[in-house]
């Protein structure tokens, strides 16, 4: 039987494509984004990840909680494992472009996807709605760098390695152990916590073109 998660991203293909398939990327891929774009991109990306992981310690607690034996916590901790790993990434890359990240201001969208990332953390969002949030962020990121390292895209040297990150394989791997635990939870959830986790999968997708709208603009 088909999950949750692939019934959603089928229904929402266009925002979804919305997210994995915006200009940012396609400029990556074409080699024509300006450096300029990427490196707001970075210094940007640098506070979200920040808050990212708040957001996930918060999921590691309440999939704590959950009475059943547990291996959703082993991903979970992998997860921020990886973001630990992530952030000094972005120390290293920010000083090879010359960004300086102690004096980086968020701009407006970012600010907002990451007050809703906050929002999600209280403990009164469900865990399947919190994991289905935790998919969704990451596999944006994984589905749009991966198109960046595929046969026949120009994506420039420069760039690959910010492309690998989010975009090779085992990235790829994590990202479907992911959506099998949102869809074990999905499936056991009452209509109203499935409600809510399919808009809370509709507010990660628009957060995230309003992010490479950012990125690329500057506003
Ligand atoms: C905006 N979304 C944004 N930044 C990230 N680093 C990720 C998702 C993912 O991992």
């Amino acid at each position: 039987m088909e999950g949750t998660i692939d019934t959603w991203v089928k229904k929402h293909r266009l925002i979804y494509t919305g997210a994995t398939r915006h200009p940012f990327i396609l400029a990556i891929r074409d080699g024509t984004l300006d450096f300029s774009s990427f490196k707001r991109w970075l210094g940007q990306d640098y506070i979200f990840v920040r808050a990212f992981v708040a957001f996930v310690a918060s999921v590691l607690l309440k999939a704590r909680k959950e009475l059943e034996e547990n291996s959703d916590m082993d991903v979970i901790l992998r997860g921020l494992a990886s973001l630990n790993d992530e952030i000094e990434w972005f120390k290293k890359e920010a000083s090879k472009w010359e960004v300086q990240l102690s004096s980086i201001v968020p701009l407006k969208a970012n600010e907002d996807y990451c007050r809703f990332l906050e929002g999600l953390v209280s403990p009164e969002v469900e865990y399947p709605v919190a994991i289905t949030a935790f998919w969704a962020i990451e596999a944006v990121y994984q589905e749009s760098f991966a198109h960046c390292l595929e046969e026949g895209s120009n994506t420039p040297a420069e760039l690959k390695e910010a492309c690998q990150r989010w975009g090779n394989d085992g990235f790829g791997l994590y990202c479907h152990s992911l959506q099998k635990i949102a869809n074990r939870h999905l499936e056991k959830a009452s209509a109203g916590v499935l409600a809510k986790a399919e808009v809370v999968l509709l507010q990660v997708l628009e957060h995230e073109f309003e992010f490479w709208n950012m990125s690329s603009l500057g506003t």
